[in-house]
């Protein structure tokens, strides 16, 4: 009797530290992705900005993992949104720039490519779009040709928040493939649509993609009036304050994170909902990328370093992260997630990093990362950053100058040189690949 009292502790004991060291954890759980659109790595107030409020993303970064070195594939729109969905570099899929209104109607992400919705719905995932698309127009590369069961919301670069034109005065939003004339400011309809898809798909697994405007251009608040109406000759009224503006935008699509959370919360499935948040590139001018150098559309660290936040309640550890990760790397990391095995000849450049969402603290896999834009070029090793800008090289040590001021391509020839070789490389490799924009 009492060895069957002690075998049955024993077995008890050992089964309650088994499950202490492995959470409980659904092989499918829910995924959402959040992506703002032009949110620098200083436009939070948990990430040092203290003019702005962010209560609920400060609750993301607080309860959740705050990424200390998340750079976004692209330095502007349409590439990071290819590599978000892809797992490639843009380069890899032709997507090389902005995807513009005005030049590019008939071009978009190659529908050869296995987006991760696709993949996903393999696994029974219902999946959706909300917001902003941006790699393609024409509806043949609409998002519901592409794996996404439901698509709400825009296909170009921005729409006037009330009127939804785009910059080229066509009228941009969308269910489905069809025009779709709703009212409503553009950031509190992705919420409010997003918050629908939660309730109605609550019971399977889902993936949604969030697509922010915000705080993308034109700067307009809930009271804002139109910047375009479809007809060419209007004359918008000039913004008087567009900081404020712009701040009160990012506060506003702050409040929709906060909905968005307290949904899973209140449908009670915040355990089995992975929730992740980032910027698709750095700051334009009016916005802030400190302590960092640069902005959207270059390649210093401004350019593409961002802030992201990985919240799964009970999963995820309160912590910060320095592990250097990049857009790319949220595909094979879904795919690890799932149980996914790529096949090899997938090849895709990207790292799973489920290992850090789990809590284990382990290092990455030192690799070099590369981005390309137009004239300008860069690829980063551990600490070391090599920019290219024309045929000019500079060389920064980013552990000792995070804000790329102290230029040592004079001081540091070996370094640099290795580095010269290791970006020519790729670059090379990656002319060969037809540019779509
Ligand atoms: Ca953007």
């Amino acid at each position: 009797m009492i060895k069957l009292y002690l075998y049955v502790c024993c077995f008890v004991l050992f089964s309650w530290s088994a499950y202490a060291q492995s959470p409980a954890v659904s092989e499918r759980p829910n995924i959402i992705i959040m992506m703002a659109d032009d949110l620098g790595y200083g436009d939070l107030a948990c990430y040092g900005n203290a003019n702005i409020k962010t209560p609920n993303l400060d609750i993301l970064a607080q309860k959740g993992i705050k990424f200390l070195d998340f750079h976004t594939n692209g330095v502007v729109c349409s590439p990071t949104r290819a590599s978000l969905l892809t797992g490639k570099y843009p380069q890899s899929t032709g997507v090389t720039g902005v995807i513009t209104a005005k030049d590019h109607r008939d071009v978009g992400l190659g529908k050869e490519e296995i987006l991760i919705s696709e993949l996903l719905k393999k696994y029974d995932y219902r999946t959706g779009l909300v917001g902003k698309w941006h790699l393609g127009y024409d509806t043949t590369y609409s998002p519901v040709n592409q794996g996404f069961d439901v698509f709400k919301g825009f296909v170009s670069g921005n729409v006037d928040y009330h009127t939804h034109y785009d910059q080229e005065n066509y009228f941009d939003w969308w269910l489905g493939k069809k025009p779709d004339q709703e009212k409503g400011y553009t950031t509190d309809l992705i919420t409010e649509h997003s918050l629908a898809f939660i309730e109605k798909h609550k019971k399977n697994p889902f993936f949604l993609y969030i697509a922010h405007e915000a705080p993308h251009a034109p700067y307009q608040n809930r009271e804002s009036k139109p910047t375009r109406t479809g007809d060419k000759s209007y004359q918008p009224q000039p913004l008087e304050d567009s900081l404020k503006v712009y701040h009160q935008m990012i506060e506003i699509m702050d409040e929709g994170v906060g909905r968005i959370l307290q949904a899973l919360e209140d449908h009670q499935i915040a355990e089995n909902t992975l929730v992740l948040f980032l910027s698709d590139n750095g700051a334009s001018k009016i916005g802030s990328n400190l302590p960092y150098r640069g902005q959207k559309s270059q390649v210093y660290e401004g350019g593409h370093r961002v802030p992201a936040m990985a919240y799964w309640k009970g999963v995820t550890k309160a912590s910060e992260n320095n592990a250097l990760l990049m857009t790319m790397d949220i595909y094979p990391t879904i795919c690890d997630l799932i149980g996914e095995k790529l096949s090899p000849s997938t090849d895709l450049p990207g790292i799973s990093f489920k290992d850090i969402l789990y809590g284990n603290t382990a290092k990455v896999k030192d690799r070099p990362v590369y981005w390309s834009f137009g004239r300008q070029a860069a690829v980063r090793e551990g600490n070391w950053k090599l920019v290219k800008i024309g045929q000019k090289y500079q060389l920064y040590n980013l552990k000792e100058d995070i804000s790329e001021k102290n230029d040592l391509i004079l001081k540091n020839n070996e370094r640099a040189n290795h580095l010269k070789a290791t970006l020519e490389g790729w670059l090379a490799q990656m002319k060969t690949i037809p540019k779509k924009s």
